[in-house]
This record gives structure tokens, sequence and C-alpha cells, in this order.
């Protein structure tokens, strides 16, 4: 489906940092494959002056989420460390939003909307559509479209620019034609026209 972007879209790209990249505590297989693609995106969004937002998950030392809480995860981006920066590799523009989530101890927070700013920025925007990338497909990215869907959002679901964790067969597959099915629209970076 071909997509002309306009002055009401923003890029937004979910966590796109070290842990979840082959190397890090929580890798999601060939997680770091969507970051050309992203830098794709980026570049695009960045030259035709739209808003970008980037998500981290951030959490303290004792997250509920961690194993040693009783959580399903191996301890992953704690916050201020290494593993919770940004992919290296990940070309974010001079000036975009940033929200920080899961940031407290007892509660998880996969999407990016969850206990952040990140609504209301993008409403003081203007922003109307929403294209959506990064990690995981099957955590953060589909509970961060979803709920764009439910903010009001229009939400397109980056399909060359998503990897999931699988941690049942099928989950990356699964997640996205839940988003699909809730109303988010599936492109590819060839499918932009600017
Ligand atoms: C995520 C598992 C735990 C994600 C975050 O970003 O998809 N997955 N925390
Ligand atoms: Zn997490």
């Amino acid at each position: 489906m071909r997509v002309a972007l306009g002055g009401q879209d923003a890029l937004v790209l979910v966590d796109v940092q070290n842990d979840f990249c082959p190397g890090g505590a929580l890798a999601v297989p060939e997680g770091d494959k969507v970051i050309p693609q992203l830098n794709d995106y980026i570049t695009r969004f960045h030259r035709a002056e739209l808003p970008i937002a980037a998500s981290r998950d951030w959490h303290p030392e004792d997250h509920v989420s961690f194993e040693a809480q009783g959580g399903p995860w191996p301890p992953h981006c704690v916050a201020e460390t290494e593993g919770a920066a940004f992919h290296p590799s990940l070309e974010l523009p001079p000036k975009f939003t940033e929200v920080k989530k899961a940031t407290e101890a007892d509660a998880e927070a996969y999407s990016a909307f969850d206990t952040t700013e990140l609504a209301e920025t993008l409403r003081n925007k203007d922003v109307a559509r929403l294209f959506i990338g990064g990690l995981a497909t099957d955590y953060c990215v589909k509970a961060t479209v979803l709920d764009a869907l439910e903010l009001g959002f229009t939400a397109f679901v980056l399909l060359d620019a998503i990897k999931a964790v699988n941690l049942e067969d099928g989950d990356g597959p699964e997640a996205i034609a839940e988003m699909l099915q809730a109303g988010a629209i599936g492109v590819e970076f060839q499918d932009l026209i600017l």
C-alpha cells in the first residue's frame, strides 16, 4: 500500500536499545537488523521536518519484570547502564522526543504511551498518524501500536523494521495479525511516497 507522508505524521522508534540487540541481556533474534531500516525512516521523516519520538525501556535494578522478582525476564535495560543506551548504529536526529518507560519497580509498561507524556507531546504537535517500528514486535511494539489506536491515532506498523522475541513459535506473526486486526496498517519503506 502506498502512503504519502504529510504534516500530521510522526515516526515512533520503540526500544532500539543495546540489551535488545545481539550481545545484549535480552537479545531479540536479529534485533539489530531493524536499525538500517529505521535509519532510512529517520532520514525520510527528518528531511520532511516531521516529529520523531524514541522510547526506552528504563528499569530500576529490582524491577518486577525481572526473574529475581518473579517476572519473566532476565535483568535488562537497567536505567543509566550501557544496556539501556540506544544502539550506537541508530542514527537519531539532533532533536527528537524521548520517553522512558517501566521506570517504577512495581509496574510493567510495554507500551511507549504507558505512564509517559508521549500522547500529549504528539497531540501538541498536531500529530494524527504514527509510523511505529523497533523492538520487540510481540511485546513493546505491539503494546505501543494497540495503545496508539486506542488513543485515536492512525497507526502504521513498519513491517520491515520490527523483530520479535518469539518466546513461543509464531508469537511474531500472531502479534502482527493482532495489530492489523485492531486497525493498524502494515507498511514498508518502499510504500512511502514523498
Ligand atoms: C520488551 C520485554 C521486556 C520490549 C521490554 O521492548 O519489547 N520486551 N521489556
Ligand atoms: Zn523491559
